[in-house]
């Protein structure tokens, strides 16, 4: 009775209950927080309300939940209550995200990074111990072949299960510096025996709030406790604004015993150290290029720690969300090709045919069920590609090859079979409905001499045409800097296990390569990491062993079959 009518109370001191607007609530409590939710429902606020949402953490004494300002009010009134914030916008820290390096094929990948780190001089002394890197990020694609062997498991805190699966492809690229396996194709992580798991903490946009990283780190913290070993946060994330609640879980996590990185921003050297990464737990991490220079885009401020790679990193990207490419097999020879702005994806085999210019009268019968080559132009009177494709399909044919009537591509100037009217060059553009609505068939470019070579071939020769997304892609940001640091950490721990979180952050330091003006600086922090002097500094007898030869450098097709 007594819980009712204070209920009453509060609604009714309401100016109008369906006018009163809410928000997302972190509210720090003093003790744990599940004792102090039942008390603070029984007299102030409601927690368990369905509107309310209420999240409450098993670790960090805090719980979230969706309120109205007079609730809130009540809240930091109340005793079980120390602090009350709004939750906080955080987001990658890509410099230009989701947009593809190259639109060239890239075929052979070997990250500079691990080099820049010295992380291969480490990995022939790395013991049977497993380092284990939480990400919190957009997920991860856990099937990706370089991924799948050290993938251990994780969280969403979005969903609230325990199927982090990555809908932005962010996550899974910075997993892939982390951790990517060492095997025959792709990449290879920094630490590539790392046990890699996965909080998503931000949605599909790439954006979450401090709410989803103090249910992450609440997560890893319980994690650690069932599984003990050696545990590092890594965070390629941040915005602007402090939040002290977020702040006292990285604090927790550290006197569970984590080591925390996360991203110094991407706002330039004008811009402060982003948010978590300026927290005083946090290893804020800039990015440097393959020049050891600062790259433009990194924050400065007193609390970097190190610089790490973080300018056109390649590693691994969610099955799908990589760039398309283009290639056709032909005795098998690879041509590589440009796949046309809105072909579909896909693997046609057959023989081709020489259509000439793709006009309606150009296809010969032997067109239907072949793949249709047909010629760019003719320059006299060209016909839109969307037309030879149209009219390659009207005869019948499974796919198109367009050959180009001189020399290179032009990036600036994209095939489209989708065409856009634009009331000025690149202004007010508008794609023509009737092209976004048509089936095309398969259809790719090819270059001249290319599409001469095949014209030798015609009419017995056959060709596989496919249009398909890389499994891997390049990226800028201090997002790709902050796992190479992880993955150092997580590298040199593993020599020594018994270290502390204290003990490995000391060696990074103590033995990173001093950049810029001498000593700590603002712009670098204590400098570059160095995996390789940092591991002789933790764990030198790790070293007196003989040295099992070095694997080999690996060099290999960017794409890995996917089955
Ligand atoms: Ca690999
Ligand atoms: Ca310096």
């Amino acid at each position: 009775m007594r819980r009712l009518l204070l209920l009453l109370t509060t609604v009714l001191t309401l100016p109008a209950l369906s006018a009163a607007e809410t928000g997302r609530y972190l509210v720090a409590t003093r003790g744990p927080a599940r004792a102090a939710k039942i008390a603070i429902s029984k007299v102030a606020v409601d927690l368990d309300a369905e509107a309310a949402e209420t999240r409450v953490f098993e670790n960090v004494p805090a719980f979230a939940a969706t309120l109205t300002d007079d609730q809130a009010e009540a809240l930091r009134h109340s005793p079980q209550v120390s602090y009350v914030e709004r939750v906080l916008e955080r987001h990658i820290l890509d410099v230009d995200p989701g947009r593809a390096a190259s639109s060239t094929h890239i075929s052979q990948i070997h990250p500079p990074g691990i080099d820049l780190l010295k992380a291969p001089g480490v990995w022939p002394y790395s013991g049977a111990v497993r380092t284990n890197v939480v990400i919190l990020d957009t997920g991860i694609d856990y099937t990706h072949p370089d991924l799948a062997p050290n993938y251990a498991g994780g969280y969403n805190t979005i969903a609230k299960t325990d199927d982090p699966r990555d809908d932005h492809g962010h996550g899974t690229h910075v997993a892939g510096i982390v951790a990517a396996a060492d095997n025959s194709f792709g990449v290879v992580g920094v630490a590539p025996a790392a046990r890699i798991w996965s909080v998503k903490v931000l949605d599909k946009s790439g954006s979450g709030t401090t709410e989803n990283i103090v249910a992450g780190i609440d997560w890893a913290i319980s994690k650690k406790e069932v599984m003990g070993g050696q545990w590092i946060l890594s965070l390629s994330l941040g915005s602007s604004g402090d939040s002290p609640i977020e702040s006292g879980a990285f604090a927790r996590a550290t006197n569970a015993g984590f080591l925390s990185f996360a991203a110094a921003g991407n706002s330039g050297p004008d811009a402060a150290i982003e948010f978590p990464a300026a927290y005083i737990t946090v290893n804020a991490v800039g990015a440097i290029n393959s020049a050891l220079e600062i790259a433009s885009f990194s924050n400065r401020g007193h609390e970097m720690a190190f610089v790490a790679p973080g300018v056109d990193i390649d590693s691994t990207v969610a099955h799908g969300l990589g760039p398309r490419f283009a290639e056709l097999a032909v005795d098998g020879t690879i041509i590589n090709a440009m796949p046309l702005y809105g072909s579909p994806l896909g693997e046609i085999t057959g023989t081709y045919v020489d259509c000439g210019y793709g006009r309606i009268g150009d296809f010969p019968a032997s067109a239907s069920g072949n793949i249709a080559l047909v010629r760019r132009g003719p320059v006299s009177a060209p016909i839109d590609f969307s037309d030879k494709a149209r009219n390659a399909k009207a005869a019948g044919a499974t796919a198109v090859i367009v050959m180009n009537h001189d020399g290179e591509f032009l990036l600036e100037n994209p095939w489209v079979l989708i065409r856009s009217d634009c009331l000025a060059p690149g202004i007010g553009c508008k794609q023509r409905p009737e092209d976004v609505a048509f089936a095309f068939p398969v259809t790719v470019g090819i270059l001249k001499a290319d599409g001469e070579t095949l014209l030798q071939k015609v009419p017995s020769t056959r060709v596989a045409e496919t249009v398909s997304t890389e499994d891997y892609d390049r990226k800028s940001g201090t997002s790709m800097s902050t796992p190479h640091a992880a993955g150092a950490a997580a590298l040199i721990w593993s020599l020594a296990p018994a270290a502390t979180a204290a003990d490995v952050r000391r060696a990074l330091i103590t033995t990173a390569r001093d950049l810029g003006t001498k000593g700590f600086d603002t712009t670098f922090g204590y400098g570059l990491i160095d995996a390789l002097g940092a591991g002789k500094a933790l764990a030198p007898a790790a070293f007196s062993n003989p040295a099992t030869p070095a694997p080999p450098v690996i060099t290999h097709k960017s794409r890995a079959a996917r089955h």
